[in-house]
C-alpha cells in the first residue's frame, strides 16, 4: 500500500505543482486561458465547449507534466524491476474528471467554476470514451493501471492505438445498429505521440486490403512501423505518474520513392494507407474468436512493438541479458499477446545469441498470463498456415517448443498418447492450429484465473492436462476495481456520506470500509445513505431524459443488468422474470407491486444474430409494457442504447438492485458486480464468478443468491430438458406462450422465433428455464424486503462495508507480490 495522499491545500498545490496549478483557478495569466489563446487562438470568452474542454485538458496536462518527467526519471536512476502490463484492449473512458481528482485538483476546480458547476460539467462531458476495449477484460486493464499508479510501482501499460475504438450503438426499430467510433476526430489531449522511439516490425509476408479481405503474398517479407503515442497514468495523490504506450501503425516509408517518381503517385502513397489499417479498428467481439488474419497482425504488432521497447530499455541499463527476469516482469492480459513467448525466445537466441535453454529460462522467469474464460469458442487458436506466412520464424520455434513439451510429457506420464495429444501445442486437424493458451501456460511461470471458482475450473476442467503437468505455476487473482472512479467520482454523495463517518483512508485501502459495519445500526447514518441515493438515482432520471428521451421515475426501483449482451450472461433470463411479473398483472391487475424500472445496457457482437435479438426482444418488452393500462406504471423496461465507461458510471450509482445472473460456472469473474456491491445496490446473482466471493464476505444473509451451483449444471447436464419446466411450471410456460404467440411482436410476427430455439428446441444450453422458478423466488424476498426501507438499508450497509476485498489494490497487491516481485519505487 503507498502512503496515505493528504487532502489538498493552496501551499501543497504550490508545492507540488508549481505556480502553475494556482494560475489555473482563475488569475489573469490562468494556464486554462493561456492553453485557448495559445494553442487554440480564441478568446477564452468566445471558445465553444470542446475549445474550453481542450483548453482544461491540457491545463492539467500542463501541471503533470513535471511530476510525469520525474517519475521516469526516478525509474530511470534506480532500475527498479518494472512491470509491463501487455493488452489488446484498454476501456479508459473519459480522462478529464479522473485526472483532477486524483491529481487533488479538485479545489482549484471548485475556486475556477464554483459559482458555476454547470459550465465544469459541460467541459467534462466534451470528452469522448476512449473505448478501446470491449468489456471487462479492457476495463480491468484500466483499473490496473490505475492501481499501479496509486501503489506506486514501476510499471507500464503497453496497448494498440485505435483509431476506431468500439463501435457506437444506437437502436432502430428496436435493433442494434453499429456506426463507426470516430474518437480521435478531434486532437486528443492526453497523448503525446513520440517518434523518435518508434519500433519497426518486420513480417515474412507483404499483404493487401482489399474490399475489407486481407490478402497475404508470400516470399516478400516487409516492415511496418509502431509509433508510441503516450499517455499519463495519474496514481491517486499525484505523486507516481506511469505511462500507458499505444502503437499506431505507419509505413516504413511514407511512400514509396522510385514508384513516385516513376509516375505512379497513388500506389505510392497506398502503401502507408495499407499499413496504416493495421490500427484502425477494434475487433468487436468479447468472446467468439473469428479468426481474421489481421487480428494476428494486430496481436503479432502488439508484441513486437512492446518488446522491442522493453529490450531496449533494458538494455540502456543492463548488459547481462540474464537478469532480464529481475528487470522486467510482463504480464499477458489473456492469450492475445501470447506471441511474446517466441518473441522473446528469438530476440534472445537470433539478437543476443543465447542458447536454448537459458533463452527459454529467461522467458518463462520473465513471462506471466491471465486466463479470463472458460468458453471454449473464446480460446484462441491461430491456424500454421497464416503463422508460416506472417511469422516463419515464431512458427519454427514454437514447434521446437511443442517437441521439448511432448517429450517432457512423455517421459512424465509414459503410454498416455492421449494425454499427449490434448497438451500439444498444436491441434492436428484438416487445419492445423496452434493453441494459444497451451503456449501462454507452457512458456510462463504463472498463470491465473481472475476468480477462485475460475482459477480452481480452469485447474481442473479447462486445461487440466496442463495444471497436471505444471501444477506450481497455477494461481488465482480475484479481481478488482478502482474504488477512486468507481465510488469517489462516479458518487461523490455516497462517497462524502462514507468520509463524514469514516474518514478518507478508504480511498487507498479499499478495507478500511469495514468500519461502516456498526453504522447499520445508526438511523442518522441510514438516512444519510437514503439521502445520497435518492440524489444519484434523481440525477440518472436526468441523464437518461436528457440522453433517450425516457421519462423514469426516481422513486420507483432501479433493477439493472448492465453488460456485453450474452446467452451465459442471460440477459433473456431477466426478461423472463418480467414477462411472469407482467403476466402476474394481467391476471391481477390490482396486485401490489412495488413500482419497479428495470435497466438494460449492452452491446451485441456486431455477428451474434442472438445477442441482437435479444436487444430487440427487451425493447420490444418494455414498449409492450408502456402500451398496455394494465402496467400501471408498476412496471418499466428501459433499454439504454451505446453502453460504455460513462454510461456506467452514471447508472450503478443509482441502482437499487445489480442483477448478475450468468449461468453458473460460466462468468469468470465480473467487475460491474463489485462495482454495484461499493455503490450500495443489493445483488440478485448467481453462484457465479466473484459473486461467490462477494456474498462471502457479506454473508449470504446480505445477498440474494439463486439457482444451480456449477457443479450441479454440469452435472445435469446430460439429461437436462428445457420441456420438463414448460410443461410443469406454470408462470414459466404462461411467460413462453406469450412470448410465442407474438404479444410482444404484433406487427412483426415471428421475429422472436430464434427465443424459442434459444429457450427450448436447441435444450437451453446456458439452463434459462432451470434458474427461473428460484430467481423469481429470490426477487420476491428482494420485493418484500424492499417494503422495510430500515432492513434494505441495513443490507446495503452491510454490502459497502464488505465490499474492501474487491478494490483493485488489493489485487495489484496480490500480483506485485506473487507474481511479478515488484516493489513501490516512489517518485523522488
Ligand atoms: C471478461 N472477459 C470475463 N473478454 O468475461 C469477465 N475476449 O468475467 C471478467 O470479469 C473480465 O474478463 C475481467 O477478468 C472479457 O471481457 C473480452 O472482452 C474479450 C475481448 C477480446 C477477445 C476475447
Amino acid at each position: 500500500k503507498g502512503p496515505k495522499p493528504q487532502a489538498i491545500d493552496e501551499a501543497v498545490i504550490l508545492e507540488r505543482y508549481g505556480s502553475n496549478a494556482l494560475r489555473f483557478a482563475g488569475a489573469p495569466d490562468a494556464l486554462y486561458e493561456r492553453r485557448l489563446k495559445l494553442d487554440n487562438v480564441v478568446e477564452p470568452d468566445r471558445a465553444d465547449a470542446r475549445e474550453r474542454y481542450e483548453a482544461a485538458a491540457r491545463a492539467v496536462r500542463d501541471i503533470v507534466a513535471d511530476r510525469w518527467l520525474r517519475t521516469d526519471e526516478t525509474y530511470a536512476r534506480e532500475n527498479p524491476k518494472r512491470v509491463y502490463y501487455l493488452s489488446i484492449e484498454f476501456l479508459i473512458g473519459r480522462s478529464l474528471g479522473n485526472n483532477v481528482m486524483n491529481l487533488m485538483l479538485d479545489p482549484v476546480i471548485e475556486r475556477a467554476f464554483g459559482e458555476d458547476s454547470h459550465q465544469w460539467a459541460e467541459i467534462l462531458h466534451q470528452e469522448p470514451d476512449a473505448g478501446l476495449g470491449n468489456g471487462g477484460l479492457g476495463r480491468l486493464a484500466a483499473c490496473f493501471l490505475d492501481s499501479m499508479a496509486t501503489l506506486q510501482l514501476p510499471a507500464m501499460g503497453y496497448g494498440l492505438r485505435y483509431e476506431h475504438g468500439i463501435f457506437r450503438q444506437t437502436i432502430r426499430n428496436g435493433w442494434q445498429d453499429e456506426r463507426p467510433d470516430n474518437w480521435l476526430r478531434h486532437p486528443d489531449p492526453w497523448e503525446v505521440v513520440r517518434p523518435s522511439e518508434s519500433v519497426e516490425v518486420t513480417f515474412g509476408c507483404s499483404f493487401e486490403l482489399r474490399a475489407g479481405a486481407l490478402r497475404m503474398i508470400p516470399n516478400s517479407p516487409s516492415s511496418l512501423v509502431g509509433i508510441p503515442y503516450d499517455r499519463p497514468v495519474i496514481g491517486y495523490g499525484g505523486e507516481t505518474v506511469n505511462t500507458l504506450r499505444l502503437w499506431s501503425a505507419t509505413a516504413l516509408h511514407a511512400f514509396d520513392f522510385q514508384r513516385f517518381s516513376g509516375g505512379d503517385f497513388v500506389a505510392s502513397i497506398a502503401e502507408a494507407l495499407n499499413a496504416e489499417s493495421l490500427t484502425r479498428v477494434l475487433y468487436p467481439d468479447d468472446t467468439t474468436v473469428q479468426g481474421r488474419e489481421l487480428r494476428l497482425m494486430q496481436e503479432y504488432f502488439l508484441v513486437a512493438c512492446s518488446l522491442g521497447d522493453i529490450v531496449r530499455r533494458f538494455r540502456e541499463t543492463n548488459d547481462d541479458w540474464r537478469t532480464l527476469p529481475d528487470k522486467a516482469a510482463i504480464q499477458m492480459n489473456d492469450t492475445h499477446p501470447t506471441l511474446a513467448v517466441p518473441e522473446l525466445m528469438r530476440i534472445l537466441l537470433d539478437e543476443a545469441r543465447l542458447d536454448w535453454d537459458e533463452a527459454w529460462d529467461i522467458t518463462r522467469r520473465t513471462l506471466a498470463y491471465t486466463n479470463h474464460t472458460l468458453l471454449p469458442e473464446a480460446l484462441e487458436r491461430w491456424p500454421v498456415d497464416w503463422m508460416q506466412l506472417l511469422i516463419p520464424r515464431h512458427l519454427e520455434l514454437i514447434y521446437e517448443i511443442n517437441r521439448r513439451l511432448v517429450a517432457d510429457i512423455r517421459a512424465r506420464f509414459p503410454g498416455d498418447e492421449a494425454r499427449v495429444a490434448r497438451t500439444s501445442l498444436i491441434e492436428e486437424g484438416q487445419t492445423k492450429h496452434i493453441r494459444m493458451a497451451n503456449l501462454a501456460i507452457v512458456g510462463s511461470h504463472s498463470t491465473n484465473g481472475v476468480a477462485a471458482i475460475h482459477s480452481r475450473l480452469l485447474r481442473t476442467t479447462t486445461v487440466k492436462d496442463l495444471a497436471e503437468a505444471f501444477p506450481e505455476r497455477f494461481n488465482n487473482k480475484t479481481n478488482g476495481v478502482t474504488p477512486r472512479r468507481w465510488l469517489r467520482l462516479a458518487n461523490p454523495w455516497l462517497a462524502e456520506a462514507i468520509t463524514a463517518s469514516i474518514g478518507d483512508a478508504w480511498i487507498t485501502d479499499l478495507a478500511e470500509l469495514k468500519k461502516l459495519k456498526p453504522l447499520a445500526e445508526d438511523a442518522a447514518f441510514r438516512a444519510e445513505l437514503h439521502k445520497a441515493q435518492r440524489a444519484c438515482k434523481a440525477r440518472f432520471a436526468d441523464w437518461v431524459k436528457r440522453h433517450t428521451d425516457v421519462v423514469v421515475d426516481p422513486d420507483s426501483m432501479f433493477d439493472c443488468q448492465i453488460k456485453r449482451i450474452h446467452e451465459y450472461k442471460r440477459q433473456l433470463l431477466n426478461a423472463l422474470r418480467i414477462v411472469v411479473l407482467y403476466d402476474r398483472l394481467r391476471e391481477n391487475p390490482k396486485l401490489d407491486m412495488r413500482p419497479r424500472t428495470f435497466f438494460f445496457a449492452g452491446k451485441a457482437a456486431p455477428a451474434y444474430h442472438l445477442a441482437k435479438v435479444i436487444i430487440k426482444f427487451i425493447n420490444n418488452l418494455g414498449q409492450t409494457l408502456d402500451e398496455d393500462p394494465v402496467v400501471g406504471g408498476k412496471l418499466k423496461v428501459v433499454f439504454l442504447p451505446e453502453y460504455n465507461v460513462t454510461l456506467a458510471e452514471r447508472c450503478i450509482p443509482a441502482a437499487d438492485v445489480s442483477n448478475q445472473i450468468s449461468t453458473a460456472g460460466y462468468e469468470a469473474s465480473g467487475t460491474s458486480n463489485m462495482k454495484f456491491m461499493m455503490n450500495g445496490a443489493l445483488t440478485l446473482g448467481t453462484r457465479d464468478g466473484a459473486t461467490i466471493e462477494m456474498a462471502e464476505e457479506a454473508g449470504e444473509e446480505n445477498f440474494f443468491l439463486f439457482g444451480l451451483t456449477a457443479a450441479e449444471v454440469a452435472n445435469s447436464r446430460p439429461w437436462y430438458s428445457p420441456y420438463w419446466h414448460y410443461e410443469n411450471e406454470a408462470e414459466t410456460r404462461k411467460a413462453l406462450d406469450l412470448i410465442f404467440s407474438d404479444h410482444f411482436s404484433r406487427e412483426e410476427r415471428g421475429v422472436f422465433e430464434p427465443l424459442r430455439g434459444a429457450l427450448l428446441t436447441n435444450g437451453d444450453p446456458y439452463m434459462h428455464l432451470a434458474d427461473l422458478t428460484s430467481y423469481l423466488a429470490a426477487d420476491a424476498a428482494l420485493s418484500a424486503l424492499h417494503r422495510q426501507p430500515d432492513e434494505w438499508a441495513r443490507k446495503v450497509i452491510h454490502n459497502i462495508a464488505a465490499s474492501g476485498k474487491f478494490s483493485s489494490d488489493r489485487t495489484i497487491h496480490e500480483y506485485a507480490t506473487e507474481i511479478w516481485g515488484a516493489k513501490p519505487c516512489p517518485a523522488g
